[in-house]
């Protein structure tokens, strides 16, 4: 049985304009989605990881974490930024365990060290051994430790392009605040059109039109997401970009509807 691995985006599960504050709401909505699922198909293997949304990308904006140790004033930043991540997982995992999934929350930070904003090492068999056990890991993106630059922030689109290939996984579903990818910026122009299917073919002009994050974002928007799964693709991982703010995409994607949103793909 294939692991799935979903990756809620932080836009979903937070509001952005209003400080550091969850949407709890579409958490609730999310846990009940999940836990719909797995009455479906309960031998449904999964693991979760969530992004940092206003909790984590402004703190660490404002001490510059993403940019590795160049004075110790970062230090208190670092810190501070794993702290917020550590408030936001608690929510959402709290959330989670309410509804009766056994969720466990796995700290990047304390199982991961990058080299270079690179993973370098990640103790994965705490990962295994839940899953074993039919518990539901859960990740997020973290400020972590860094061989060469001190500290750097391991984003959670980074963490799933790892455990995918890690875990052999064949699906990985993004959940984010948007209906895909889109031929041109759906915000400015009211004709763009969603592209169903990218291809390693076809990314490179589809890449021309999508832009990154309009909002603080110390890990860069969609086009970095698409960037970065396409070595995935070529390996024969499917990938679906949905918007996990419509009710209902999250369960319908997790039993294998493909259709909702863009599905990259070889
Ligand atoms: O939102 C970044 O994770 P992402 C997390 O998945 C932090 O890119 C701490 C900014």
């Amino acid at each position: 049985m294939s692991v799935i691995i979903l990756k809620i985006g932080g836009s979903v599960i937070t509001k952005k304009e209003k400080g550091m504050q969850a949407d709890l709401k579409a958490i609730k909505r999310i846990a009940r989605e999940i836990k719909e699922a797995f009455e479906n198909d309960p031998t449904m293997k999964l693991v979760l990881v969530h992004g940092g949304g206003s909790f984590g990308h402004r703190i660490a904006d404002k001490y510059k974490v993403h940019m590795g140790l160049k004075s110790g004033k970062q230090t208190l930043g670092f810190t501070k930024t794993v702290q917020v991540m550590r408030k936001l997982n608690l929510i959402f995992v709290e959330e989670l365990q309410k509804i009766g999934l056994s969720t466990i929350p796995l700290q990047p930070s304390a199982i991961s060290i990058q080299k270079d904003i690179k993973i370098s090492e990640v103790f994965i068999k705490t990962l295994l051994l839940a899953m074993n056990l039919n518990c539901v890991p859960v990740l997020w993106g973290d400020a972590v430790f860094d061989e060469k630059q001190g500290y750097s922030i391991l984003s959670g689109d980074h963490i799933v392009t790892f455990l995918a290939q890690k875990l052999k996984s064949k699906r990985v579903i993004f959940g984010t605040n948007v209906d895909g990818v889109f031929d041109s910026d759906p915000n400015t122009n009211k004709n763009a059109k969603l592209i169903r299917l990218i291809t390693p073919d076809n990314v490179d002009k589809i890449l021309k039109h999508v832009s990154g994050s309009k909002t603080t974002d110390v890990t860069g928007g969609m086009h970095r997401k698409i960037l970065e799964v396409i070595p995935l693709v070529e390996k024969g991982i499917q990938i679906e970009i949905i918007n996990a703010k419509r009710q209902g995409y999250i369960l319908n994607s997790l039993l294998g509807n493909k259709e909702l949103g863009t599905l990259i793909s070889a």
